[in-house]
């Protein structure tokens, strides 16, 4: 993805991988951030509580409120103290984008990588690399569902494996359209369980609520032979009937063999449909 950027922000603390260890964790250093970063935190928290109080699937309306981080950037520290009984996971905060195998590692033993940094104010909607208004806010809640918190690990374990059969590409966008980008019915309705939507105003406006979008039921083989979108709203989505589908369905997968299969096909284009596919919308819902 993106390579690491000096910072512009006072406390120092944006893209700052000089002082990481091996496994490129680093403290939170809180106190760091400013009067002027929780009161963008505050902002940004408003704003996404009020659209994912419509849009969002009820285990992140059911997180977020036990999160308890309304009002200032939350310390990883109190989140663990909810997190850890919970579903085993804990947070680990880093400096930014952290490379695949050192990520699959933490993922494989129930640790989420946290970025550290607040986006500035020319960035409040979108940016393309993860910041801790992306990371805590959008992944955090999910990771108190017992669904994804299985999947997670799950995806983590499967990384190592990927990467050794030169299929990192196809799991990686098994991420991207689930914990990313990732859809569920609830009651009949197209609700966001993805963090890429979750921390995005546009996005989880767009993503419900386009008439002129493609939404296909969830099914992880079409997944790995999608391409995706890093730099505009997705054109694909794909919709779960219930969370514990996603990590059902993972783990009764040989993916060995598939990889073998598609690893040098090019993906199938974002937007596009295949013969025979039908796209949900979300009827009765407006923007
Ligand atoms: N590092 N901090 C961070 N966050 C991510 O989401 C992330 C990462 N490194 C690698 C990565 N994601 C993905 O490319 C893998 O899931 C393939
Ligand atoms: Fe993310």
């Amino acid at each position: 993805m993106k390579t690491p950027q000096t910072t512009t922000s006072k406390s120092g603390l944006r893209g700052e991988y000089g002082k990481v260890g091996a496994d490129y964790t680093a403290a939170q250093e809180w106190d760091a951030y400013t009067p002027a970063m929780h009161d963008r935190w505050r902002r940004l928290y408003h704003a996404q509580a009020e659209l994912t109080r419509r849009h969002g699937c009820r285990a992140f309306g059911e997180g977020l409120a036990r999160l308890d981080c309304a009002q200032a950037i939350p310390r990883f520290s109190d989140a663990n103290r909810v997190l850890e009984p919970a579903t085993g996971w804990r947070l680990v905060a880093v400096p930014g984008f952290i490379p695949d195998a050192v990520f699959f590692e933490h993922l494989a033993h129930r640790r989420f990588p946290v970025t550290r940094w607040l986006r500035e104010e020319h960035e409040l909607d979108y940016l393309v690399e993860p910041d801790v208004f992306h990371d805590f806010f959008g992944h955090v809640p999910m990771l108190l569902d017992p669904a994804i918190a299985d999947f997670l690990q799950a995806y983590g374990t499967a990384g190592a494996r990927a990467m050794e059969l030169g299929a990192l590409d196809m799991l990686a966008r098994l991420y991207w359209y689930t914990i990313e980008f990732g859809l569920v019915r609830e009651d009949g309705e197209l609700k966001v369980f993805g963090a890429g939507i979750l921390s995005s105003a546009g996005e989880t406006r767009f993503s419900v609520t386009a008439p002129d979008v493609l939404r296909l039921p969830f099914d992880p083989l079409r997944i790995m032979r999608t391409g995706y979108r890093i730099d505009a709203f997705q054109e694909t989505y794909f919709v779960l009937e219930s969370l514990p589908e996603l990590v059902e369905r993972l783990v009764a997968l040989d993916l060995t063999p598939f990889y073998a299969r598609w690893r040098h096909t090019p993906p199938i284009a974002p937007g596009a449909c295949l013969p025979g596919e039908t796209t949900f919308t979300n009827l009765g819902e407006t923007a």
